[in-house]
């Protein structure tokens, strides 16, 4: 199948984070490709990644970044396909670095950003598989099953708390 998410990460030291949303990706059976360049160390093959996402039919692109984290914006001046960008934790601020630079775009030039982290690799994930689930009523549906789980799990724990108070 042809890949639908293109995820461009600045470094593979990334990589252990970004997994997460390729796990999700996978659960969702929506195709990616996942690949490393540098908004700073190799600028031109940032620019060709994008160039050649617009060209391969691809839908949204997910960016993750460390420290200053140009790279979703840098990947948003280039294209109009929706960008989303996750802020990396991997510097001695700790995250804080890379989520103003990629939450603070211009008026103009939109970055989708989620949170730091984790919990924002699993987020970029399914708000890409949201986007694409507009053209896919199949992948809507997973979507909603997916809450509905998510809730039930809720109800769960709520359950194992209040035996464990009793
Ligand atoms: C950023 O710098 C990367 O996204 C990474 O989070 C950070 C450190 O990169 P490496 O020095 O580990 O390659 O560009």
């Amino acid at each position: 199948m042809k890949p639908k998410v293109l995820i461009i990460m600045g470094s593979d030291s990334d990589l252990p984070v970004m997994e997460e949303t390729a796990r999700i990706l996978d659960e969702f059976a929506v195709p990616y490709t996942m690949t490393v360049a540098s908004a700073h160390r190799t600028p031109a093959r940032t620019l060709k990644l994008v160039k050649d996402a617009e060209k391969n039919g691809i839908d949204v692109i997910i960016g993750a970044a460390g420290m200053a984290a140009h790279l979703p914006g840098v990947i948003a001046s280039h294209t109009v396909l929706p960008v989303i960008g996750i802020p990396l934790d991997s510097s001695p601020l700790r995250g804080m670095d890379a989520l103003l630079s990629i939450v603070q775009m211009p008026p103009g030039i939109p970055v989708a950003t989620v949170s730091v982290g984790k919990a924002g690799a699993r987020n970029a994930a399914i708000l890409a598989v949201q986007i694409i689930a507009r053209q896919d009523p199949k992948l809507t549906k997973q979507l909603q099953d997916f809450r509905r789980m998510m809730a039930r799990e809720v109800e769960e724990k709520a359950g194992r708390i209040a035996k464990k108070k009793c």
